[in-house]
């Protein structure tokens, strides 16, 4: 068993060997400039910060044997996964599915929906497209983890309050203990990610642990 001792609010004990490492939608459309985040007014600067942190992380659980699963937010190009509701919500400078300049927004296959070059899954890394801001929603994420056997999840990513923290609660509710790396996530909105981990962690861990990268790795012994 490792432990994470400094982890918050109280030292996350987990098996290297039934943990997993989920990064969240770390692709283009979120983190350059053009793409769904920023058609949705958003400064994508914050988000391209975290890269390396990210690549940190990715590395450190390889180095481990610590599987390292990757999620796309994205929709077919026939927007039959896309319901009206989300496309047609709000006033954004392009809708999902519209041409901009990384191709169609939030549509697979096209360059924004790509995972940043930096940090392009390895060889046999599980790479899980879904429609919905959860990753366990209409993809085989809960299936994937049964058959790797993963008690524990770490997770990394972007958005923390929308598709991370969504995640998160519905890891949390299908049993598993979650801790969610805090310099390896990254929110439009400063007081959004704050906020975020504060809840996560808030009445004896209601929703998981939070540990930095550094913490992480120590524990991994990497
Ligand atoms: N807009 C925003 O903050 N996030 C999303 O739409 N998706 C994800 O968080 N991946």
């Amino acid at each position: 068993m490792a432990e994470i001792a400094a982890a918050r609010p109280f030292p996350f004990t987990f098996d290297p060997a039934t943990t997993a490492l989920i990064v969240i939608d770390m692709q283009r459309d979120f983190i350059e400039p053009g793409g769904f985040g920023a058609t949705l007014g958003n400064d994508v600067t914050r988000l391209q910060a975290i890269v390396p942190t990210v690549a940190k992380l990715i590395g450190g659980a390889r180095a481990s044997g610590v599987p390292v699963i990757h999620t796309r937010e994205c929709h077919a190009s026939d927007l039959s996964d896309c319901p009206p509701a989300k496309r047609l919500r709000g006033a954004p400078t392009l809708r999902i599915g519209d041409t901009g300049p990384m191709g169609r927004i939030l549509i697979a296959g096209e360059p924004g929906a790509e995972i940043v070059p930096e940090l392009a899954p390895a060889a046999g890394e599980l790479i899980l497209d879904k429609p919905g801001k959860g990753a366990f929603y209409a993809t085989p994420l809960g299936e994937e983890l049964a058959r790797l056997g993963s008690r524990s999840l770490i997770f990394a990513g972007v958005t923390t309050e929308v598709c991370v923290q969504t995640t998160m609660r519905e890891a949390n509710d299908r049993g598993f203990d979650c801790l969610l790396a805090e310099d390896a996530t990254e929110s439009y909105f400063p007081a959004f990610k704050a906020a975020a981990l504060d809840m996560i962690r808030a009445q004896g861990a209601i929703v998981g642990w939070t540990a930095t990268v550094e913490e992480v790795l120590e524990a991994l012994g990497v």
